[in-house]
Formats: structure tokens, sequence, C-alpha cells
């Protein structure tokens, strides 16, 4: 039995003063996706299918390197950050996994966590591990690299503290690893580029060889930052010529915000999957840099360009399951109302990338008619498919609009009085 952290009466009061206005709305357009030839019944079942993952690190307010502005009643640990995200998934029904990130959400005692989601309906998605910063009383600095580092003893830290992430992670039910690295260098000169490299795929050997059988590393680039002059893994050649180096269990995960302004991602989505290293993504939006804004707040329709690209990989090859996460840092906005909000924009992305007409679209293709071509995508992401998502959600216990039942339900303002904040317990990390 599900314990429903937001009164379910209160969800249902919620969605009855919802209802009639939406059944007309849905009804709407049904009939007009009808004359285009479209079942909006076959959409709103697909729009049910579809599950992104929770960042535990997202459901603090997060902070840029200048500041960090604490919001009202953070959770202060994983089992309350599990609390928050269970509220999501209740009113969205579209993010049943979390992402765990260690040592940040390291439990005392991790079958006690896994029986918590349990609990609340939730499970765990890949974990993640961070040698990005130094923790109290570790041996080695990774202040010059970890699974890059010159010294030996540094990356064999690294490593061994990714093969503690994959032990942690059988024990709560996860299948996958990510790993993100800092490593990089400010100056010209500083690494033997090629050397850093070699070092880096050394140590992933070792961590690739602790993986189980039925697990997938996720290897994530991103361009610049810790590091200003270059970063090792820095975009998806390197990331794909990793993964094909480390094996098939190892796959490369793509971080919307970790490119340089107007790189095209969607065609990076194509080129992973048509050569089957495309593993998953962490998704969020940017306008300058790895901003780590709401999905879908900044560009949607490149969002979903990417879904487009997915629908596609989908067709050809029914098993290709790409693994969805939310990766975003929420300074001014309450972050249960930023996931429950993205979360959303992921899945209407999901379900306006179903609405293309592909074989239309392979016509004008074919015929090279770039106009049409380009408009039978945009007849698609010009469809407002809200009343499906929220008909999706009302028909699986979810709330017709979930911000709305969220600010109804007064469950930050419970939180801020039950979790008063503790000193040195950060409710969030930016990755
Ligand atoms: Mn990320």
């Amino acid at each position: 039995m599900t314990t429903q952290i937001i009164d379910s009466g209160q969800v249902e009061q919620h969605n009855a003063s919802q209802r009639a206005t939406l059944q007309a709305d849905y009804d709407a357009l049904g009939g007009m996706l009808s004359r285009r030839g479209v079942d909006i019944e076959a959409l709103t079942a697909k729009a049910q299918t579809f599950a992104v993952a929770l960042p535990s690190w997202g459901v603090g307010t997060g902070g840029t390197r200048f500041a960090r502005f604490p919001g009202k009643g953070e959770p202060r640990d994983v089992t309350e950050k599990l609390e928050d995200c269970a509220v999501i998934h209740q009113l969205t029904r579209a993010t049943p996994t979390v992402s765990l990130h260690f040592p940040w959400d390291k439990p005392a005692d991790p079958k006690a966590l896994r029986q918590q989601a349990d609990s609340l309906g939730l499970s765990f998605d890949a974990v993640n591990s961070n040698t990005f910063q130094d923790q109290p009383g570790q041996a080695q600095t990774y202040k010059y690299g970890s699974l890059t580092a010159q010294s030996q003893a540094a990356r064999e830290q690294a490593v061994a503290h990714n093969i503690d992430c994959i032990e942690l992670g059988k024990t709560l039910g996860s299948k996958g690893l990510t790993v993100w690295v800092g490593d990089g260098a400010n100056f010209p000169g500083q690494h033997n580029l090629r050397g850093a490299l070699e070092r880096y795929l050394d140590s992933a050997k070792g961590i690739y060889a602790a993986l189980p059988d039925d697990w997938l590393m996720y290897i994530e680039h991103k361009l610049f930052e810790p590091a200003f002059y270059c970063t090792v893994i820095a975009d998806w050649g390197t990331s794909f010529a990793a993964a094909q180096t480390l094996g098939d269990k190892a796959k490369c995960l793509v971080d919307l915000g970790h490119h340089a302004p107007n790189t095209n991602i969607e065609m990076i989505v194509a080129r992973l999957a048509q050569f089957g290293k495309l593993g998953g993504f962490h998704f969020n939006d940017s306008k300058y840099g790895d901003d780590d804004l709401d999905s879908g707040s900044i560009d949607p329709f490149q969002l979903f360009l990417v879904f487009n690209e997915l629908a596609d990989a989908t067709l050809r090859d029914g098993t290709f399951k790409p693994a969805y996460m939310l990766d975003q840092s929420h300074n001014v906005t309450d972050p249960i109302e930023s996931l429950m909000s993205s979360a959303v924009e992921v899945q209407r992305a999901f379900v306006q990338a179903a609405l293309v007409d592909r074989a239309a679209l392979a016509g004008f293709q074919e015929a090279n008619d770039a106009l049409q071509s380009a408009q039978a995508l945009k007849k698609a992401f010009r469809t407002d498919v809200s009343p499906i998502l929220a008909m999706a959600r009302l028909r699986a216990g979810g709330a017709a609009d979930p911000v709305a039942a969220y600010r109804a339900s007064g469950y930050r303002e419970k939180v801020a009085v039950k979790r008063p904040p503790k000193a040195g317990a950060s409710g969030s990390g930016i990755v």
C-alpha cells in the first residue's frame, strides 16, 4: 500500500473542480486530432507510459558559486528528499524513480531507505558518483583531478569511490552508474591532453570491471566548468570513444546544458542512437552555458526536436529505451513546483513528438520539400497537448493541475514547520 503524502481527498477535491473544463478541452482536442487521423486515446495511453527520474539534489534550493538562498522547509537528508520526490510523483504520476548522488545521499541504512522508497511508491534510477569535490577526511585531494589525476593514489581513490557507489546502488535496486568528472585544466600546457584521457580510460576500465551484468555505466560529458581551458570528457565525441573503448555496458549521457551555445543537440542524439551508444539524458534548459534552468523554460522547440529524434530511433528499434532524468538547479522557485512543471514539459515534448506525421515527413524529405518538412514538425510542435497530459494524470490518480493542487495542499508550509534549518545540512548540489 503506497503512502500518499498529500491527502488524497484534497487531490480529488482539486480534480473535481477541474474535471468539467478538462473534459471539454479534451473532447475539443480529440475532435481536432481525429480530423488529422490521430486517436487521442492512443496518445493519452502513450503519455501514461512516460517516466522521468528525479534528481535527489533538485528538491533542495540550488545556488550559484556566488550564493545560495535557502527556501523554507528544505529537505535536510535523503529521507526528507524522498518525501518531496513522492509528492512530485503523486501529483504528476510521471516521476516514479529517484537518482541519488553519493556521498551526499549516502544512507546510514540502505535497506531501510529502499523500504521507505517502496512505501512511497518510488524506486531508484542510476546512482551518481562525486569526485568533483573533496569529502571530509578523505586521504587524497581531487584539486588536480580524480579519474585523470596525475597522482595514482588519487585515481585509485576515485575508482574505489565509484565501486562503492555501485555496491550501494545494488542494495537500493539501482541498475546504473552515472559518472561525471570535473577533471580538466585551466591553462594550456597544464595537461598533456592525450595523457589525461589515457589516465581516464585506465581508471574507467577499473570501474567498468565492477559493473554487474545488468547495469549500465553512463558517461556524462561537459564542455567546460570547473575547468576553463579544457575538460577531459568535454564532448560527445570523447564520450563516444570512451564508451566504445569500455564495452557494451558503457553508454553516453547527454545533459542538455553541457554543450556550447547553439550546438545542434538533436543531431548528437541522432548520432549516438545510430551507433547504439545513447544511454540517457539529464534534462534541463539553458540560455548561455550550463545554466540548469527548468526543462522547456527557454527553448521548448529544441526539447521537441530531441524527442523527435528519440521517436525516430524508437521506430527503428523497439528495444531502444534511454534513461530519462531531470538535472536542474532551482534558485528562485519552490523546487517541487519546478520539478513538477519540468517533468510535464519533458512529457509534453514526448507526446508532441508522437504527433509527427512520419509518413508525410518522409514523403516531404524524399521530394526535397524543405518547407513542408519543417511544417510537418511545426504542426506537431504547435499542437497544445495539455489536455492529454492532464487527462493522463487524472486517470492515473494524479492532479489535473499539479502546481495548483500542491499549493492548495499547504505542503510547503507544513514542512517548513517540521523541518527547521539544520546547520551543515545542504539541501542540494549542482551537477
Ligand atoms: Mn548532469
